[in-house]
């Protein structure tokens, strides 16, 4: 299996170039739910340790079922297979170029949640325009163990987030394993409420937004991914949420730029503009740096050939 590795703002990429399982030709949606569904074992051996690192997000490349797109992917963490990464977005038009697939200028992605398109600047710097993103509750609340009831708004940016702000933790490095541990619990009591998505997706991250100690940034966000991992960066489907509730609170003007940030510290600029279905279409610009070029070998007596699992 050949392989690419990328980080966005410290959030690391693994393009799987070739040497996937065959997902079939159908539509991105269908080839992702049967990466879900039969190949956990080695989705997940692609990402944890030994052979990968916490946080990482596989980047499979498909062949697109859209002619016009550069490419097809599927993107997944050790926890579940997602419907579209922001930063993995940039990850993987930065790795193109690399490879000398893509150069500079648009280009369309096809990934399970839709067709997004990537600008990119130089060899680093892509700015991405996302799926239309929505929020679709504000203000609802969640009786959470540990914590007590929380309010928090619903919204999707390609995948389906639960933002709270402010954030009742300090959105600082040094309280990561509390954010961790909190987030965590949020997220159970979502699910155990059956709050999610219109259709009954569940919610599968979680926001901490808190103001940030840069006066330049708009904020700084804690957001927890479904491995339990966070985001290094300042997550591009989270920020595509955000900016559907900005918007839709009357917080943020269309065409506006503001600067988002990580937990770490590694930021993004955001603007949006309005879409066709009451949500905002956001974009996201951000850089990207590949780090290494690389052949996953899966050896048969390789006593973790599977990844550990404790
Ligand atoms: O940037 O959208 C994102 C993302 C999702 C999970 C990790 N990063």
């Amino acid at each position: 299996m050949r392989v690419v590795d990328s980080h966005t703002g410290g959030e690391p990429t693994r393009v799987i170039l070739d040497g996937g399982p065959d997902l079939g030709s159908g539509p991105l949606s269908e080839r992702a739910a049967r990466l879900a569904a039969d190949h956990v074992t080695l989705y997940r051996s692609i990402l944890v340790e030994p052979r990968g690192q916490p946080a990482m997000v596989g980047a499979l490349l498909t062949e697109p079922t859209d002619p016009s797109c550069a490419a097809g992917v599927i993107y997944f963490d050790a926890g579940a297979v997602i419907g579209m990464c922001g930063h993995g977005t940039i990850g993987l038009t930065v790795t193109l170029a690399h490879l000398g697939r893509i150069g500079v200028g648009r280009h369309k992605i096809e990934t399970p949640a839709g067709i997004v398109e990537v600008d990119l600047k130089d060899a680093n710097t892509v700015t991405l325009t996302n799926i239309e993103s929505r929020r679709i509750h504000a203000d609802v609340p969640l009786d959470v163990d540990g914590i007590g009831q929380i309010t928090g708004d619903i919204a999707y940016g390609g995948n389906w987030f639960y933002i709270v702000e402010p954030s009742p933790i300090a959105v600082t490095p040094a309280n990561i394993p509390a954010l961790t541990e909190a987030t965590i619990a949020i997220r159970r009591a979502a699910h155990a409420a059956g709050i999610g998505g219109e259709r009954g997706e569940p919610i599968d991250h979680v926001i901490f937004q808190a103001p940030s100690p840069n006066p330049e940034a708009h904020g700084r966000s804690f957001v927890l991914c479904p491995d339990d991992a966070y985001d290094r960066s300042p997550c591009g489907t989270g920020s595509s949420a955000m900016l559907a509730c900005l918007a839709a609170s009357g917080r943020l003007a269309e065409g506006a730029e503001i600067i988002q940030e990580s937990v770490i510290g590694s930021a993004y600029r955001l603007s949006y503009r309005k879409g066709q279905h009451g949500g905002v279409i956001p974009t996201v610009t951000g850089s990207a740096h590949v780090m290494a070029e690389g052949r996953l070998i899966f050896g048969e007596s390789d006593p973790f050939k599977d990844g550990i699992t404790l």
